[in-house]
Protein backbone atom coordinates (compact mmCIF):
# COMPACT_ATOMS: atom_id res chain seq x y z
CA UNK A 1 0.00 0.00 0.00
CA UNK A 2 1.08 3.12 -0.81
CA UNK A 3 0.71 5.96 1.76
CA UNK A 4 1.13 9.70 0.95
CA UNK A 5 -0.55 11.39 3.82
CA UNK A 6 -0.64 11.09 7.16
CA UNK A 7 -2.08 12.55 10.58
CA UNK A 8 0.34 12.03 14.11
CA UNK A 9 0.86 13.17 17.44
CA UNK A 10 4.15 14.01 18.36
CA UNK A 11 5.21 14.10 22.15
CA UNK A 12 8.10 15.38 23.59
CA UNK A 13 9.65 13.88 26.42
CA UNK A 14 8.69 15.60 30.51
CA UNK A 15 12.09 16.99 32.17
CA UNK A 16 13.17 14.96 35.16
CA UNK A 17 12.16 16.15 38.67
CA UNK A 18 14.93 17.57 40.89
CA UNK A 19 16.15 16.70 44.03
CA UNK A 20 16.34 17.92 47.63
CA UNK A 21 18.89 16.49 49.80
CA UNK A 22 21.00 17.81 52.45
CA UNK A 23 24.52 15.64 52.89
CA UNK A 24 24.61 16.26 56.77
CA UNK A 25 27.69 15.31 58.68
CA UNK A 26 29.62 16.31 62.53
CA UNK A 27 31.03 19.51 60.57
CA UNK A 28 27.55 20.37 58.57
CA UNK A 29 24.64 19.51 60.98
CA UNK A 30 22.46 21.48 58.80
CA UNK A 31 24.04 19.81 55.88
CA UNK A 32 25.39 20.71 52.45
CA UNK A 33 22.60 20.44 49.43
CA UNK A 34 23.93 17.48 47.19
CA UNK A 35 20.19 17.08 45.41
CA UNK A 36 20.79 16.81 42.12
CA UNK A 37 18.35 18.41 38.83
CA UNK A 38 16.51 16.34 36.55
CA UNK A 39 17.62 15.54 32.98
CA UNK A 40 15.91 17.38 30.14
CA UNK A 41 13.04 15.53 28.36
CA UNK A 42 14.00 14.37 24.63
CA UNK A 43 12.86 16.49 21.58
CA UNK A 44 11.12 14.86 18.55
CA UNK A 45 12.69 15.14 14.97
CA UNK A 46 11.51 14.75 11.62
CA UNK A 47 14.25 13.59 9.25
CA UNK A 48 13.98 13.38 5.45
CA UNK A 49 16.19 10.28 3.98
CA UNK A 50 15.75 8.84 0.33
CA UNK A 51 15.48 5.03 2.28
CA UNK A 52 12.25 5.57 2.57
CA UNK A 53 9.13 6.00 -0.13
CA UNK A 54 6.05 5.85 1.78
CA UNK A 55 4.54 6.69 5.44
CA UNK A 56 3.18 3.14 5.78
CA UNK A 57 5.40 2.69 9.46
CA UNK A 58 3.75 6.20 10.28
CA UNK A 59 0.39 4.95 9.15
CA UNK A 60 0.15 1.67 12.28
CA UNK A 61 1.69 3.65 14.95
CA UNK A 62 0.36 7.42 15.11
CA UNK A 63 1.57 8.45 17.88
CA UNK A 64 5.24 9.17 19.01
CA UNK A 65 6.26 10.15 22.30
CA UNK A 66 10.55 11.13 22.62
CA UNK A 67 11.74 9.69 26.59
CA UNK A 68 11.73 11.33 29.76
CA UNK A 69 14.48 12.75 31.68
CA UNK A 70 15.25 10.90 34.65
CA UNK A 71 14.92 12.49 38.54
CA UNK A 72 17.83 13.99 39.58
CA UNK A 73 18.87 11.70 42.93
CA UNK A 74 21.28 11.98 46.27
CA UNK A 75 24.69 13.30 45.84
CA UNK A 76 24.54 16.00 43.38
CA UNK A 77 23.66 12.86 40.93
CA UNK A 78 21.37 14.52 38.03
CA UNK A 79 18.94 12.80 36.04
CA UNK A 80 20.03 11.40 32.50
CA UNK A 81 18.50 13.57 29.34
CA UNK A 82 15.74 11.72 27.53
CA UNK A 83 16.38 10.39 24.46
CA UNK A 84 15.77 12.34 21.61
CA UNK A 85 13.12 10.37 18.99
CA UNK A 86 13.87 10.67 15.15
CA UNK A 87 11.33 9.88 12.79
CA UNK A 88 12.46 9.43 9.41
CA UNK A 89 10.29 10.28 6.17
CA UNK A 90 10.82 9.80 2.38
CA UNK A 91 12.15 13.19 0.70
CA UNK A 92 9.40 15.73 -0.57
CA UNK A 93 7.63 15.27 2.74
CA UNK A 94 5.54 18.51 3.70
CA UNK A 95 4.89 19.11 7.62
CA UNK A 96 1.98 20.71 8.79
CA UNK A 97 0.60 21.84 11.48
CA UNK A 98 -2.56 19.83 11.90
CA UNK A 99 -4.34 22.24 14.44
CA UNK A 100 -4.00 25.92 12.09
CA UNK A 101 -2.46 24.14 9.33
CA UNK A 102 0.16 26.37 9.05
CA UNK A 103 3.19 24.77 6.99
CA UNK A 104 5.72 23.59 9.30
CA UNK A 105 8.65 22.33 6.80
CA UNK A 106 9.37 21.38 3.25
CA UNK A 107 12.06 18.34 3.15
CA UNK A 108 12.59 18.46 -0.45
CA UNK A 109 16.28 17.11 0.26
CA UNK A 110 17.69 14.52 2.12
CA UNK A 111 18.87 14.70 5.49
CA UNK A 112 17.37 17.30 6.29
CA UNK A 113 15.91 17.68 10.41
CA UNK A 114 13.51 19.68 11.85
CA UNK A 115 12.92 19.35 15.61
CA UNK A 116 8.43 19.23 15.81
CA UNK A 117 8.49 19.67 19.92
CA UNK A 118 11.17 20.39 22.46
CA UNK A 119 11.39 17.86 25.32
CA UNK A 120 10.77 19.74 28.44
CA UNK A 121 13.85 20.90 31.23
CA UNK A 122 14.73 19.38 33.99
CA UNK A 123 13.73 20.80 37.27
CA UNK A 124 16.47 22.11 38.93
CA UNK A 125 17.66 20.03 42.56
CA UNK A 126 18.08 22.35 45.55
CA UNK A 127 21.82 22.22 45.32
CA UNK A 128 21.09 24.81 42.05
CA UNK A 129 19.52 27.14 44.72
CA UNK A 130 22.27 27.64 47.05
CA UNK A 131 23.78 31.07 46.90
CA UNK A 132 24.85 33.56 49.99
CA UNK A 133 21.53 34.61 50.92
CA UNK A 134 20.11 30.83 50.51
CA UNK A 135 22.40 28.63 52.06
CA UNK A 136 20.20 25.65 53.03
CA UNK A 137 17.30 25.54 50.29
CA UNK A 138 14.68 23.35 50.81
CA UNK A 139 13.49 23.55 47.03
CA UNK A 140 13.48 21.60 43.95
CA UNK A 141 11.69 21.73 40.94
CA UNK A 142 9.72 19.37 38.69
CA UNK A 143 10.55 18.95 35.25
CA UNK A 144 8.61 20.46 32.85
CA UNK A 145 5.98 18.52 30.63
CA UNK A 146 7.76 18.19 26.74
CA UNK A 147 5.52 20.23 23.98
CA UNK A 148 2.66 18.08 22.29
CA UNK A 149 1.38 18.47 18.63
CA UNK A 150 -0.46 16.56 16.26
CA UNK A 151 1.04 17.31 12.42
CA UNK A 152 -0.21 16.10 9.01
CA UNK A 153 2.95 14.59 6.65
CA UNK A 154 2.44 14.83 3.02
CA UNK A 155 4.50 13.36 0.35
CA UNK A 156 4.37 15.25 -2.58
CA UNK A 157 6.75 13.44 -4.71
CA UNK A 158 9.60 15.21 -5.87
CA UNK A 159 9.83 13.36 -9.74
CA UNK A 160 11.57 15.62 -12.87
CA UNK A 161 9.21 14.47 -15.52
CA UNK A 162 5.08 12.99 -14.90
CA UNK A 163 3.23 10.63 -17.14
CA UNK A 164 -0.75 11.80 -17.89
CA UNK A 165 -3.44 10.89 -19.66
CA UNK A 166 -6.40 8.39 -19.65
CA UNK A 167 -6.89 4.95 -17.90
CA UNK A 168 -5.35 2.46 -20.27
CA UNK A 169 -3.18 4.64 -22.59
CA UNK A 170 0.16 3.13 -21.77
CA UNK A 171 1.40 5.09 -19.15
CA UNK A 172 2.95 2.34 -16.90
CA UNK A 173 3.99 0.35 -19.82
CA UNK A 174 5.93 3.65 -20.79
CA UNK A 175 7.73 3.96 -17.54
CA UNK A 176 8.69 0.23 -17.90
CA UNK A 177 10.44 0.50 -20.58
CA UNK A 178 12.32 3.67 -20.06
CA UNK A 179 13.39 2.76 -16.47
CA UNK A 180 13.36 -0.43 -14.33
CA UNK A 181 10.13 0.49 -12.47
CA UNK A 182 7.75 -2.59 -12.84
CA UNK A 183 4.57 -1.54 -12.28
CA UNK A 184 1.13 -4.03 -12.87
CA UNK A 185 0.25 -3.36 -16.66
CA UNK A 186 -3.58 -4.72 -18.06
CA UNK A 187 -5.81 -3.67 -20.04
CA UNK A 188 -8.36 -2.74 -17.87
CA UNK A 189 -8.63 1.36 -16.50
CA UNK A 190 -7.15 2.12 -13.59
CA UNK A 191 -4.59 -0.21 -13.08
CA UNK A 192 -1.89 2.10 -11.55
CA UNK A 193 -4.06 2.97 -8.43
CA UNK A 194 -1.03 4.83 -6.95
CA UNK A 195 1.85 6.64 -8.69
CA UNK A 196 5.16 4.78 -9.98
CA UNK A 197 8.75 6.29 -10.00
CA UNK A 198 11.49 5.52 -12.11
CA UNK A 199 14.71 6.51 -13.15
CA UNK A 200 15.36 7.17 -16.82
CA UNK A 201 18.70 7.34 -17.57
CA UNK A 202 19.00 9.22 -20.47
CA UNK A 203 23.18 9.22 -21.18
CA UNK A 204 25.81 7.75 -19.18
CA UNK A 205 25.95 9.36 -15.90
CA UNK A 206 22.56 11.66 -16.61
CA UNK A 207 19.49 10.91 -15.25
CA UNK A 208 16.08 11.95 -14.43
CA UNK A 209 13.47 10.54 -12.54
CA UNK A 210 9.85 10.16 -13.82
CA UNK A 211 6.61 9.64 -12.25
CA UNK A 212 3.72 7.35 -13.69
CA UNK A 213 0.45 9.07 -12.57
CA UNK A 214 -2.93 7.55 -11.96
CA UNK A 215 -4.98 7.80 -14.91
CA UNK A 216 -7.27 10.85 -15.75
CA UNK A 217 -11.11 11.17 -16.59
CA UNK A 218 -13.69 13.57 -17.32
CA UNK A 219 -14.50 14.77 -14.14
CA UNK A 220 -11.78 13.82 -11.86
CA UNK A 221 -11.70 17.09 -10.36
CA UNK A 222 -15.04 16.18 -9.33
CA UNK A 223 -13.97 13.10 -8.15
CA UNK A 224 -14.70 10.78 -11.11
CA UNK A 225 -12.23 7.89 -11.17
CA UNK A 226 -9.95 8.02 -8.90
CA UNK A 227 -10.22 12.05 -8.78
CA UNK A 228 -7.10 14.04 -8.90
CA UNK A 229 -5.57 13.68 -5.64
CA UNK A 230 -2.62 11.96 -7.13
CA UNK A 231 -2.03 15.52 -9.05
CA UNK A 232 -0.68 16.63 -5.98
CA UNK A 233 2.25 14.77 -7.17
CA UNK A 234 2.54 16.60 -10.03
CA UNK A 235 3.12 19.70 -8.74
CA UNK A 236 6.71 19.62 -8.00
CA UNK A 237 7.67 17.88 -11.56
CA UNK A 238 9.26 20.09 -13.94
CA UNK A 239 8.02 18.43 -16.45
CA UNK A 240 4.40 17.03 -18.14
CA UNK A 241 4.66 13.84 -20.47
CA UNK A 242 1.07 13.45 -21.77
CA UNK A 243 0.49 10.11 -23.09
CA UNK A 244 -2.16 9.60 -26.09
CA UNK A 245 -3.86 6.54 -26.63
CA UNK A 246 -3.88 6.72 -30.51
CA UNK A 247 -5.88 3.04 -30.57
CA UNK A 248 -8.70 5.48 -29.16
CA UNK A 249 -10.34 6.43 -33.03
CA UNK A 250 -10.83 2.17 -33.04
CA UNK A 251 -13.51 2.87 -30.53
CA UNK A 252 -14.81 6.10 -31.99
CA UNK A 253 -13.08 8.39 -29.81
CA UNK A 254 -10.56 11.14 -31.22
CA UNK A 255 -7.55 11.68 -29.63
CA UNK A 256 -7.65 15.22 -29.58
CA UNK A 257 -10.50 15.46 -27.62
CA UNK A 258 -8.89 13.04 -24.96
CA UNK A 259 -6.07 15.41 -24.78
CA UNK A 260 -8.58 18.44 -24.42
CA UNK A 261 -10.19 16.41 -21.43
CA UNK A 262 -7.39 15.65 -19.57
CA UNK A 263 -5.52 19.36 -19.92
CA UNK A 264 -9.03 20.30 -18.57
CA UNK A 265 -8.55 18.29 -15.25
CA UNK A 266 -4.80 20.03 -14.99
CA UNK A 267 -5.77 23.21 -15.25
CA UNK A 268 -9.24 22.57 -12.90
CA UNK A 269 -6.80 21.09 -10.17
CA UNK A 270 -4.31 23.91 -10.55
CA UNK A 271 -3.76 26.09 -13.25
CA UNK A 272 -0.11 27.05 -12.60
CA UNK A 273 0.23 22.98 -14.19
CA UNK A 274 -1.07 23.66 -17.41
CA UNK A 275 1.73 26.04 -17.56
CA UNK A 276 4.57 23.32 -16.77
CA UNK A 277 6.74 22.60 -20.34
CA UNK A 278 4.94 19.49 -22.05
CA UNK A 279 5.68 16.80 -24.20
CA UNK A 280 2.63 14.96 -26.18
CA UNK A 281 3.77 11.50 -26.98
CA UNK A 282 1.06 9.33 -28.96
CA UNK A 283 1.18 5.96 -28.01
CA UNK A 284 0.01 2.29 -29.62
CA UNK A 285 1.19 3.13 -33.41
CA UNK A 286 2.10 -0.58 -33.93
CA UNK A 287 -1.67 -0.61 -34.47
CA UNK A 288 -1.87 0.78 -37.85
CA UNK A 289 -4.77 2.42 -37.24
CA UNK A 290 -3.15 4.35 -34.29
CA UNK A 291 -0.37 4.81 -36.20
CA UNK A 292 -2.39 6.77 -39.17
CA UNK A 293 -4.40 8.92 -36.09
CA UNK A 294 -1.25 10.14 -35.07
CA UNK A 295 0.00 11.51 -38.19
CA UNK A 296 -3.84 13.40 -38.61
CA UNK A 297 -2.84 15.01 -35.29
CA UNK A 298 1.21 16.48 -35.29
CA UNK A 299 0.00 18.84 -37.22
CA UNK A 300 -1.61 20.52 -34.62
CA UNK A 301 0.90 20.18 -32.01
CA UNK A 302 3.39 21.36 -34.63
CA UNK A 303 1.33 24.54 -34.70
CA UNK A 304 0.84 25.11 -31.43
CA UNK A 305 4.80 24.62 -30.81
CA UNK A 306 4.42 21.61 -28.53
CA UNK A 307 6.82 18.37 -29.22
CA UNK A 308 5.13 15.89 -30.12
CA UNK A 309 6.28 12.34 -30.71
CA UNK A 310 5.31 8.84 -31.37
CA UNK A 311 5.69 5.65 -29.57
CA UNK A 312 4.41 1.85 -29.29
CA UNK A 313 5.56 1.27 -25.80
CA UNK A 314 4.61 -2.47 -26.70
CA UNK A 315 6.95 -2.91 -29.17
CA UNK A 316 9.68 -0.19 -28.08
CA UNK A 317 9.47 2.13 -31.09
CA UNK A 318 10.05 5.80 -30.72
CA UNK A 319 11.79 4.78 -27.23
CA UNK A 320 14.97 5.51 -27.83
CA UNK A 321 14.07 9.48 -29.34
CA UNK A 322 11.46 10.11 -26.56
CA UNK A 323 14.18 9.28 -23.82
CA UNK A 324 16.50 11.42 -25.84
CA UNK A 325 14.09 14.38 -25.87
CA UNK A 326 12.67 13.63 -22.65
CA UNK A 327 16.70 14.45 -21.59
CA UNK A 328 16.72 17.63 -23.72
CA UNK A 329 13.76 19.24 -22.45
CA UNK A 330 14.92 18.14 -18.63
CA UNK A 331 18.22 20.06 -19.44
CA UNK A 332 16.69 22.99 -21.03
CA UNK A 333 14.23 23.35 -17.68
CA UNK A 334 17.52 23.04 -15.56
CA UNK A 335 19.55 25.77 -17.18
CA UNK A 336 16.37 28.51 -16.55
CA UNK A 337 16.97 29.69 -13.09
CA UNK A 338 14.86 28.73 -10.70
CA UNK A 339 12.01 31.04 -9.86
CA UNK A 340 11.35 30.35 -6.51
CA UNK A 341 13.70 28.06 -3.82
CA UNK A 342 11.50 25.26 -1.69
CA UNK A 343 14.15 24.69 0.55
CA UNK A 344 15.76 26.85 3.32
CA UNK A 345 12.82 29.38 3.46
CA UNK A 346 10.52 27.23 4.39
CA UNK A 347 12.25 25.25 6.87
CA UNK A 348 11.44 25.48 10.61
CA UNK A 349 9.01 27.59 10.63
CA UNK A 350 8.10 26.59 14.11
CA UNK A 351 7.29 29.90 15.86
CA UNK A 352 8.64 30.83 19.55
CA UNK A 353 5.71 33.18 21.56
CA UNK A 354 7.81 34.85 24.05
CA UNK A 355 6.98 33.52 26.91
CA UNK A 356 7.44 36.07 29.35
CA UNK A 357 5.06 38.16 28.02
CA UNK A 358 1.64 38.56 30.60
CA UNK A 359 -1.28 40.42 30.97
CA UNK A 360 -3.08 41.44 34.28
CA UNK A 361 -7.30 41.73 34.21
CA UNK A 362 -8.94 42.32 37.23
CA UNK A 363 -12.43 41.02 37.37
CA UNK A 364 -15.62 42.63 38.90
CA UNK A 365 -14.91 40.90 42.35
CA UNK A 366 -11.62 42.02 42.34
CA UNK A 367 -9.77 39.15 41.68
CA UNK A 368 -6.50 39.37 39.68
CA UNK A 369 -5.96 37.17 36.46
CA UNK A 370 -2.67 36.71 35.09
CA UNK A 371 -2.13 34.86 32.02
CA UNK A 372 1.89 34.25 31.56
CA UNK A 373 3.23 31.02 29.30
CA UNK A 374 6.27 31.16 31.51
CA UNK A 375 4.46 31.53 34.78
CA UNK A 376 1.84 28.55 33.99
CA UNK A 377 5.02 26.68 33.38
CA UNK A 378 6.62 26.94 36.46
CA UNK A 379 3.68 26.63 38.98
CA UNK A 380 3.36 23.17 37.53
CA UNK A 381 7.31 22.86 38.26
CA UNK A 382 6.69 24.17 42.24
CA UNK A 383 5.65 21.78 45.29
CA UNK A 384 4.16 24.14 47.36
CA UNK A 385 4.39 21.73 49.86
CA UNK A 386 8.20 22.22 50.10
CA UNK A 387 9.57 24.96 52.92
CA UNK A 388 11.31 27.39 50.66
CA UNK A 389 8.99 27.33 47.45
CA UNK A 390 6.39 30.08 48.55
CA UNK A 391 9.48 32.73 49.01
CA UNK A 392 10.93 31.15 45.74
CA UNK A 393 7.67 31.74 43.75
CA UNK A 394 7.26 35.15 44.98
CA UNK A 395 11.23 35.61 44.04
CA UNK A 396 10.15 34.40 40.72
CA UNK A 397 7.07 36.85 40.41
CA UNK A 398 9.58 40.14 40.72
CA UNK A 399 11.77 38.43 38.16
CA UNK A 400 8.95 38.54 35.78
CA UNK A 401 8.16 42.22 36.82
CA UNK A 402 4.51 40.49 37.28
CA UNK A 403 4.70 41.67 40.72
CA UNK A 404 5.50 45.28 40.24
CA UNK A 405 2.93 45.50 37.33
CA UNK A 406 0.21 43.61 39.94
CA UNK A 407 1.10 46.64 42.18
CA UNK A 408 0.61 49.50 39.66
CA UNK A 409 -2.46 47.63 39.11
CA UNK A 410 -3.77 48.63 42.87
CA UNK A 411 -3.05 44.99 43.73
CA UNK A 412 -3.40 45.22 48.17
CA UNK A 413 -2.46 42.91 50.79
CA UNK A 414 -4.51 39.34 50.74
CA UNK A 415 -5.96 39.95 47.51
CA UNK A 416 -6.79 37.15 45.21
CA UNK A 417 -4.81 36.48 41.97
CA UNK A 418 -5.24 33.52 39.64
CA UNK A 419 -3.31 31.72 37.35
CA UNK A 420 -4.45 29.04 34.91
CA UNK A 421 -6.32 26.98 38.09
CA UNK A 422 -3.98 27.91 40.46
CA UNK A 423 -5.03 30.94 43.18
CA UNK A 424 -3.23 32.60 45.98
CA UNK A 425 -3.61 35.18 48.48
CA UNK A 426 -0.88 38.36 47.40
CA UNK A 427 1.38 39.22 49.77
CA UNK A 428 4.52 41.68 49.55
CA UNK A 429 7.48 40.98 51.92
N1 LIG B 1 -1.02 -2.37 -28.78
C1 LIG B 1 -0.46 -1.71 -27.81
N2 LIG B 1 -0.90 -1.86 -26.55
C2 LIG B 1 -0.32 -1.17 -25.57
C3 LIG B 1 0.78 -0.30 -25.80
N3 LIG B 1 1.15 0.24 -24.63
C4 LIG B 1 0.34 -0.29 -23.67
N4 LIG B 1 -0.54 -1.13 -24.25
C5 LIG B 1 -1.57 -1.91 -23.57
O1 LIG B 1 -2.54 -1.04 -23.02
C6 LIG B 1 -3.06 -1.59 -21.82
C7 LIG B 1 -2.91 -0.58 -20.71
O2 LIG B 1 -1.52 -0.39 -20.42
P1 LIG B 1 -1.02 0.22 -19.05
O3 LIG B 1 0.42 0.47 -19.21
O4 LIG B 1 -1.48 -0.61 -17.91
O5 LIG B 1 -1.83 1.58 -19.10
P2 LIG B 1 -1.92 2.73 -18.00
O6 LIG B 1 -1.98 4.02 -18.74
O7 LIG B 1 -0.84 2.58 -17.00
O8 LIG B 1 -3.33 2.44 -17.38
P3 LIG B 1 -3.90 2.81 -15.92
O9 LIG B 1 -2.88 2.37 -14.94
O10 LIG B 1 -5.15 2.01 -15.84
O11 LIG B 1 -4.14 4.27 -15.95
C8 LIG B 1 -2.28 -2.87 -21.57
O12 LIG B 1 -3.03 -3.95 -22.03
C9 LIG B 1 -1.04 -2.69 -22.41
O13 LIG B 1 -0.47 -3.92 -22.82
C10 LIG B 1 1.24 -0.17 -27.14
O14 LIG B 1 2.20 0.53 -27.44
N5 LIG B 1 0.58 -0.89 -28.09
MG1 LIG C 1 -0.94 2.15 -15.05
Amino acid sequence: MFYDSVRIKVTAGVGGNGCVHFNKDIYNPKGVPAGGCGGNGGSVYIISTEEKNTFVDLVTRKSFRASNGGNGGKNMKHGRNGEDLEIFVPIGTVIFNDETGELIADLDKSGLKIKIVSGGNGGAGNSAFVSDKFRFPNLALKGVPGDELVIRLELKLLADIAIIGFPNAGKSTLISKLSSAKPKIADYPFTSLTPNLGVVKYQEYKSFVIADIPGLIQGASDGAGLGTKFLKHVERTKIICHLLDLSCVLEGRGPLTEYAVVREELINYKKELAELPEIVVGNKIDIPDARAAGKEVEDYFNEKKIPFLMISAVTGEGILPLKRKLGEIFEDVNKKPKQTSQSGKDLILIKVEPEKDFTIEVDEDGYYHISCKALSKLIKQIDFKQRDALMFFNSQLKKLKIDESLRNHGIQEGDTVIVDDFEFEYHSD
